[in-house]
């Protein structure tokens, strides 16, 4: 499997990082630590130097409560951003947003990926989608970033995120969108308690027989501090677990803050399945 742009191939026949730059004040993990271009620039060479794939870019916060944000500010948080990574790397970018103006935007500053939570739903998102060819990552999600943790419910997260989430697909490739182009992410902590978020990542081999590459987001999330009772600062070993059970059944794009050691953990994995250092 892979996903190519323009000239730019990613191999995923071994899972991949993504590593998560937030060009936000009020994201629940960085804190807003890299708000500033500067700040950024550091975070995405240090992820660079760690062996990161894919840098996604995000300028608006989907924590639960979070303020919205006008989509200039979402311009002028992203696009510096991504225009700094194209000048400086040449690694894949992607861009977290539901916005298809910045969309367009970001794909015009040198993006790669459409990284949208809200797969493609709102007004002309999938026409632009499809009409600037290029990869796009559709993830589920129950409600709304502002009440969409009150109380989730399901009769069967796993057939319901399946279903959605196959649905979007049709409506993606009924819109031009090819079918080489589609990723999709069953969307942890999204309008899911912690027993549904167990159930998504036992499931993930089901999510996988859809046969689009599976890209996931675990890192630091709550569910992780709902297991280990750790605040958000402490939770990089539970994060890096977590990658690596998904990477085993079937991720191939695993979303973190912890580029490093997310790396090293899945060479390990790599080193054992592929076999290393024999004779
Ligand atoms: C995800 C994301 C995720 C994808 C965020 C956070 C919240 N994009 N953007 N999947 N989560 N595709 O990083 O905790 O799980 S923002």
């Amino acid at each position: 499997m892979q996903i190519t742009h323009k000239d730019r191939v990613l191999d995923l026949s071994r899972p991949r990082v993504m590593g998560v730059v937030n060009v936000t004040p009020d994201s629940f993990s960085d804190g807003g630590r890299f708000f500033k271009p500067d700040a950024a620039r550091a975070q995405v060479l240090s992820m660079l130097a760690a062996g990161v794939d894919i840098i996604d870019v995000g300028g608006e916060s989907t924590r639960p409560g979070a303020k919205p944000v006008s989509v200039q500010q979402e311009l002028d948080r992203v696009l510096p951003v991504v225009e700094m990574v194209r000048r400086e790397t040449d690694v894949w970018v992607s861009v977290d947003t539901s916005t298809p103006q910045v969309m367009q935007e970001a794909a015009g500053a040198g993006a790669n990926l459409i990284n949208d939570v809200r797969a493609l739903s709102r007004d002309g998102a999938l026409e632009v989608a499809a009409q600037l060819n290029m990869p796009v990552c559709l993830m589920h999600m129950q409600g709304r970033p502002v009440d969409m943790q009150n109380n989730p419910q399901y009769d069967d997260v796993v057939a319901q995120v399946i279903g959605y989430l196959r649905e979007r697909c049709q409506d993606a490739l009924a819109a031009g969108i090819r079918s080489n182009n589609i990723l999709v992410d069953p969307g942890f902590g999204f309008g899911k308690t912690l027993a549904h978020n167990l159930a998504l990542l036992r499931a993930l081999p089901l999510l996988a027989k859809l046969e689009y590459p599976v890209l996931v987001g675990m890192s630091r999330k709550s569910m992780l501090g709902d297991i280990t009772g750790k605040p958000v600062e402490q939770r990089q070993a539970a994060s890096v677990a977590a990658a690596l059970m998904a990477a085993l059944r079937g991720a191939h794009i695993i979303r973190v803050h912890d580029v490093a050691e997310t790396v090293d953990a899945l060479a390990v994995l790599h080193a054992i399945e592929q076999g290393m250092g024999e004779e």
